[in-house]
């Protein structure tokens, strides 16, 4: 009888497919002003590291010029720049703080 509500009366075949989001890398720039200790503090606090991670990240980040941070979903992403660019800004450091696709 086409009165049929065919959806109430057939299941529908849902294929469910769950994939990973786009990641991001948060990375660090260097500059000749932010000092070390505000960095290494920096990356404890937002990025979850250790004490002795903070500091081959930083380091490295002076040697080479730029660092990995993290890598997240983009809405993350965008926020560990934001609190970055505040918390640096708030305590007058230049400190840069950018996203990258991964
Ligand atoms: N180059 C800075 C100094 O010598 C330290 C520094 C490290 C600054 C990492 C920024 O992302 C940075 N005080």
């Amino acid at each position: 009888d086409h009165n049929i509500d065919h959806d109430t009366s057939v299941a529908v075949h849902l294929d469910v497919v769950v994939r990973e989001p786009p990641m991001y890398r948060v990375v660090l720039l260097n500059d000749d002003f932010t000092p070390m200790e505000f960095v290494v503090e920096l990356l404890m606090h937002f990025f979850r590291k250790t004490a002795e991670q903070a500091t081959q990240i930083m380091l490295n980040i002076h040697h080479e010029g730029v660092g990995v941070c993290g890598t997240y979903p983009r809405e993350i992403a965008e926020t560990k720049v934001a609190q970055v660019h505040q918390h640096a800004r708030t305590n007058g450091h230049p400190l840069k703080c950018r996203m990258e696709p991964s």
